[in-house]
């Protein structure tokens, strides 16, 4: 591929070292030579891709993070979020003491007992008042998988709660029931070699070169040419680098691809020996897709007729095709039938189970896959079944748990749980590790629904994010790099996660916080084995037994450590050991009959359209490989600081602009029905025309997005809505 290794690869060896500064950035770094002590070797707390990074450590002090060169996701690459990983952890804002809110505005440092015995006096009282589910909790894809489990085991088999979700609902809720209902189970099928291996690469709404760069380096390595084929409506860093950019319009890509799916049929490209044997309901899919005749499809996608053709006959001839997506198609309101499309053309094609091929959504946060396998909310752990009495003994087994302990229904999902507190059932919220008041949809009501609540707690390594602001009770949290547990990435591989510096102040591992809140909670004696992560991710191996997600063949942490990570499935004594695995290779899929179904639906129209009061269409989503969603880390690096707009952008196509008299960087208000923004104007062809894009990593962007969800998701649709750009005077200075 055209492309080049430029920032990804840094030098660096055991003893050579690079401290970074800022000064490195603009070419003049002075390479310093350092004899560490020691090097530890922990999967990144950033994004899914999960690459090893290696910290240096000179006196117990961490001095430079370099990629593990032997680590099998990344081979010595990392990001520059990686780099920086250890120098965001020392921050003014960090929060180091417990705090409790007095009056709008003052606070009160409180001792980590009278905060935890505060925490358990408050919300048992407000149980014993309005009922035990009057309290939820929200939790996150980034915490340890170990803590994820205790979060929502504490939660649901001591505290009595019956709701929670995590902000995996806001990026994988939709990947997840498309797995669910298509194959039995929720299990992205790939290994990351897939990318290496494919010969037709299909990106659906996803941007890796910004997203997950390092599995992106991974293609953009490639010597052979690969055919990569972008679909997204902008010409986003990787669709600039793609064989083939496919600019559909947005909220469509479900039209195009039953439309891909006719022409497969017509055009006799498809495996019909990989249909019989191994799926369920083609007939009835074969005759839906009748209706999506190429010129409907021209009309309602606006990609011409020849590229869609290109299109089928690329997925119809490739040897090995691979189908990657992300938040493009998640975050819709048609998120579950849009992935389904997708694994449907891999049906068809019998694009699966071989290398180089599947139909692979791309986890976002680091610890994704743990979450939807761990946090017990919408799946009992381990991917059971809240509903299934034999799922609740066996969990209630391996815990030592009494089974009537164990709700008989799963949580609501994040949406309705914030209706609820609207609705006066929930009256108390404990949010751990995400950042809701900024990066929820529909932000005012978001914030009427903090307020609204009689006790909010919020645990989180920094005082200053929008949501701890408005809490009753701060809870100070380590951050990734501190403690001590594991990751699952987007290929299934559990990595280690380990500890290199020590946590500021009174700050504890979340872990270590849920164990005191389950001693003071008086959770029984189960809780003592929780006493430390390996024990726990002893337990929670054996209640993967039996499970598509089984791991009992692990050999606790230095099996992990040694490996270099290891992916699910690793049952005990399986007889395929390969380090890199992937699924389906046997055709034999999750549902009892041990075929995939083809999953289909009429489109539906998105909820708000551009009209004449709001005539641009709004798209939202990363702006840069050097900011972190919320960016209460990100923003502690002066180097990653360097690397990204100080102020919000607006992307605006040049006609758009000249038709509303902006010229660049002019300052201009975004107003959406439901709120305003200001922002400087960034006049760039990379919109299409009639379209806007808002980077979501600025507090405010939120403001203008709607509560519209995928209705069997629940997944918000941050990519779609209707606002007016207008010019607002003076222009700021280019200096971006
Ligand atoms: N640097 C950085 N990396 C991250 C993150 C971060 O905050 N910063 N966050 C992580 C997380 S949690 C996640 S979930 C992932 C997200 O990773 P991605 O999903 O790759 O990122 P997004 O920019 O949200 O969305 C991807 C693309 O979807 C396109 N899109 C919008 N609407 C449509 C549509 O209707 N059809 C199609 N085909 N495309 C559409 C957008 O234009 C955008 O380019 O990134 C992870 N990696
Ligand atoms: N408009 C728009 N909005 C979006 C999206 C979009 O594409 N467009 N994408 C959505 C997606 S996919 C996602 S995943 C969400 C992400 O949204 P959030 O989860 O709200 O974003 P983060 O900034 O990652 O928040 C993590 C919080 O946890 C804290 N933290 C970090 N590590 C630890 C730890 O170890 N322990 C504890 N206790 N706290 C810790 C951080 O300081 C931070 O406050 O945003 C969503 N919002
Ligand atoms: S690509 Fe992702 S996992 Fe790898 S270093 Fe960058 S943020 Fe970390
Ligand atoms: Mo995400």
């Amino acid at each position: 591929m055209k492309w080049k290794n430029w920032f990804f690869q840094r030098e660096g060896s055991y003893t050579e070292e690079l401290r970074l500064d800022r000064s490195e950035l603009i070419g003049g770094h002075v390479p310093r030579r350092l004899l560490p002590d020691q090097i530890v070797d922990s999967v990144c707390g950033y994004c899914s891709t999960g690459c090893s990074l290696r910290v240096h450590l000179r006196e117990d002090e961490a001095v430079t993070v370099t990629g593990t060169p032997t680590y099998p996701v990344n081979r010595g690459m990392a990001c520059p979020k990686g780099w920086e990983a250890v120098r965001v952890l020392q921050a003014s804002d960090r929060a180091t003491a417990p705090l409790l809110r007095i009056g709008r505005r003052d606070w009160k440092r409180l001792s980590w007992n009278d905060a935890i015995n505060l925490f358990v006096q408050r919300m048992k009282a407000i149980q014993q008042q309005y009922g035990r589910d009057a309290v939820a909790f929200l939790g996150t894809g980034q915490l340890t998988t170990e803590e994820l489990a205790f979060l929502g085991s504490l939660a649901k088999f001591g505290m009595g709660i019956l709701d929670g979700d995590g902000n995996t609902r806001q990026c994988m809720a939709s990947a997840v029931v498309a797995y669910q209902q298509a194959f039995g189970f929720d299990a992205p099928p790939y290994t990351y070699a897939d990318l290496e291996q494919s010969d037709v690469l299909l990106f659906i709404g996803a941007n890796p070169c910004i997203a997950h760069p390092i599995l992106w380096q991974r293609v953009a390595q490639r010597r052979d040419n690969p055919t990569v084929i972008v679909i997204d409506p902008r010409t986003t860093e990787t669709a600039s680098q793609a064989t083939l950019h496919v600019r559909v319009r947005p909220k469509t890509d479900l039209l195009l691809l039953y439309g891909i799916a006719k022409l497969l049929i017509e055009n006799g490209w498809t495996n019909p020996e990989f249909i019989r044997n191994h799926t369920t309901g083609y007939q009835e899919f074969a005759s839906f897709v009748q209706q999506f005749d190429i010129q409907r499809v021209v009309n309602e996608t606006g990609v011409p007729g020849h590229i869609i053709k290109e299109l089928a006959k690329a997925i119809g001839c490739g040897r090995r095709v691979s189908f990657w997506w992300t938040m493009g198609v998640n975050q819709s309101h048609q998120g579950v039938r849009t992935a389904q499309a997708i694994i449907n053309l891999a049906l068809l094609t019998g694009n699966i189970g071989r290398p180089g091929t599947g139909a692979n959504s791309i986890t976002g946060q680091c610890n994704a896959m743990g979450s939807r396998l761990f946090a017990n909310t919408t799946n009992l752990l381990g991917g059971h079944d809240f509903t299934n009495p034999q799922h609740r003994n066996k969990v209630a087994r391996i815990l030592q748990i009494d089974e009537t302990m164990i709700p008989h229904r799963k949580s609501l999902d994040y949406h309705h749980i914030l209706e609820e507190v609207i609705r006066g059932r929930i009256r108390a919220l404990w949010i751990v590790c995400t950042n809701p008041a900024h990066s929820w949809i529909n932000q005012q009501l978001c914030h009427e629904v903090l307020e609204r609540l009689d006790f909010l707690v919020v645990q989180d390594m920094y005082y200053s994010t929008e949501t701890t602001r408005v809490a009753h009770l701060v809870l100070p949290a380590a951050g990734w790099g501190e403690k001590e547990g594991t990751f699952i990435n987007s290929e299934r591989r559990i990595g280690r996660v380990r500890k290199v510096a020590e946590p500021p102040g009174e700050a504890l591992p979340d872990f270590v916080i849920f164990q005191r809140i389950a001693r003071a909670w008086g959770c029984g004696r189960w809780i003592e084995r929780w006493s430390d992560p390996e024990s726990v991710f002893r337990i929670l191996q054996e209640l993967t037994a039996g499970q598509p997600c089984d791991f009992t063949g692990i050999d606790g942490y230095a099996h992990l450590e040694r490996e270099g990570g290891i992916q699910w499935p690793y049952p005990r004594n399986a007889p395929d050991r390969r380090p890199e695995r992937r699924l389906f290779e046997d055709g034999r899929f999750f549902h009892p009959d041990g075929r995939a179904r083809f999953c289909f639906e009429e489109p539906r129209p998105p909820f708000e359209q551009p009209d004449a009061s709001y005539p641009l269409l709004l798209n939202t989503g990363r702006g840069t490989a050097v900011q972190w969603h919320t960016q209460t880390r990100t923003s502690k690096s002066p180097l990653l600081r360097n690397l990204y707009p100080r102020q919000l952008t607006i992307e605006i196509h040049p006609n758009d602009a000249r038709r509303l008299g902006i010229r660049p960087y002019d300052r201009v208000e975004v107003t959406s029905r439901r709120g305003r923004l200001v922002a400087a104007a960034f006049v760039t062809p990379t919109v299409p025309e009639g379209q806007v894009f808002l980077p979501m990593h600025y507090p405010e962007v939120n403001r203008l997005t709607p509560s519209v969800f995928d209705p069997y998701s629940f997944q918000p649709a941050y990519k779609h809505c209707a606002v007016r750009v207008t010019k607002l005077g003076s222009s700021l200075a280019s200096g971006q």
